[in-house]
């Protein structure tokens, strides 16, 4: 009882009762009769306690909210790191010696649901494509004209392209005549061959290890996926334990910048922005340098996805090209296009676009999640000779893949 007699009863009455006196004068002056001052002074102060005190516990409330969805998010991270590394060492290590593992059933469940995601996020094409040449082939005995005139029009309806197709039909056509295809079942397996031959080309692999600070310059049109990339990107650097700086050269679009600094915050890195309106190339100056200074591991730089005019955008990147290139000699060391895989064919145009204007190194394939077109990824294969990095197949931090042939492979096929 100590601690109550010594709070500061007098000062806090004294202080009310200036409060109340100051209310009184106030209603005076605007006409509020005697008899009724000091009722109203003590409910105008009781309500204004009681929205102090309300907005108060809203504050609270919303900044606990804010700490579990960044805990949330960071904790969804780890776990798919967590199973990414489980998944690795299922696959390395001989079934006999996981005798000694502890919980060998659970990492196995752990593993498929990684395949499962993958397989959910791909299963409109997997129907699209895989499906219907499977229904096809089921119902024919033969292998006449008529059944490679439906096979080609399932593969360029499925987006692999006219000439990615017609690549396709070739090699069905010739192992026909050399007599190696005599059944539909065949078929399929063939089909199965070819897509590896064409999705397993030589490429410079990406090593982010191969030069510090690594640049990344990601590149795309508007509304493609590039912000929402290079943050999942940033974050997967950051939880293998690299050092991190985001810039964000898209001055152009109004709240880009604010919108890259809330995936750094959820990252957990630096963001180096301009005002909107900015020049481009030096938002692209200022983070090479910071990225130098700060001994940063890898800098990852946003472009705007649309300037006034298309050879604008493309005479843009070729500048902030120049600008890393001047300040970090050899850089960009990955000109990376994100394509929104929604698109389709129109993907395939705009790579071929700025393939001219800035040779791509890699390419990110988003939203496969929503579609039926993955199909699109045989096509720049096929057609570009650039190599799909990565596939988005979601807007979660953690919904970025390594794009893995063989596995894109299986997840299609093998989905019986
Ligand atoms: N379903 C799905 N949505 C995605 C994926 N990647 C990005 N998105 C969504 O696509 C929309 C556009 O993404 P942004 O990252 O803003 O695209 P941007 O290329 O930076 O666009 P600009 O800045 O306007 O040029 C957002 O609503 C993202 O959440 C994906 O893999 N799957
Ligand atoms: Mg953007």
């Amino acid at each position: 009882m100590e601690w109550f007699r010594s709070l500061p009863w007098v000062d806090m009455v004294e202080w009310l009762n200036a409060v109340i006196l100051s209310l009184s004068q106030l209603l005076a002056s605007v006409g509020v009769p005697e008899e009724y001052r000091q009722l109203a002074a003590f409910a105008i102060l009781y309500l204004g306690v009681t929205v102090v005190v309300l907005l108060f516990v809203l504050f609270l409330l919303k900044s606990f909210r804010r700490s579990k969805e960044s805990d949330d998010g960071i904790a969804q991270a780890e776990e798919q790191k967590k199973q990414t590394e489980k998944h690795d060492a299922i696959e390395f290590e001989p079934a006999e010696e996981s005798v000694l593992e502890p919980e060998p059933e659970e990492e196995l469940e752990e593993s498929l649901s990684l395949l499962e995601r993958l397989k959910r996020g791909l299963s409109k094409t997997q129907s699209s494509l895989v499906g219907r040449v499977d229904s096809l082939l089921r119902s024919r005995t033969s292998i006449d004209e008529d059944l490679l005139e439906e096979l080609e029009e399932i593969l360029i309806t499925a987006d692999l392209g006219i000439k990615t197709t017609q690549q396709l039909i070739g090699s069905l056509e010739s192992s026909q005549a050399r007599s190696e295809l005599i059944s539909p079942s065949q078929v399929r397996q063939l089909l199965i061959d070819e897509l590896r031959k064409i999705l397993t080309f030589e490429s410079k692999p990406l090593d982010v290890t191969s030069a510090a600070p690594f640049v990344i310059m990601v590149i795309g049109v508007n509304g493609v996926g590039k912000t929402t990339t290079i943050g999942k990107l940033a974050n997967q650097f950051a939880l293998d334990g690299k050092k991190v700086i985001l810039g964000a050269g898209d001055t152009f679009r109004a709240a880009a910048a604010e919108q890259l600094q809330i995936w750094g915050e959820r990252a957990e890195v630096e963001v180096i922005s301009h005002t909107e309106g900015a020049d481009p190339s030096a938002v692209a100056f200022d983070a090479a340098k910071a990225a130098v200074a700060r001994k940063a591991d890898i800098l990852l730089l946003d472009t705007a996805g649309r300037l006034h005019t298309k050879v604008n955008l493309m005479e843009e990147l070729k500048k902030i090209r120049r600008v890393l290139d001047r300040e970090i000699p050899g850089a960009p060391h990955e000109v990376l296009l994100v394509l929104d895989a929604t698109t389709g064919q129109n993907a395939l145009t705009q790579a071929q676009l700025f393939n001219q204007a800035v040779p791509l190194d890699g390419i990110a394939l988003t939203k496969l999640d929503g579609t039926a077109k993955g199909g699109i990824i045989i096509a720049i294969a096929a057609e570009l000779q650039v190599p799909v990095r990565f596939v988005g197949i979601g807007e979660k931090i953690d919904d970025l893949r390594p794009f893995d042939a063989e596995m894109f492979i299986s997840v299609l096929f093998d989905s019986e």
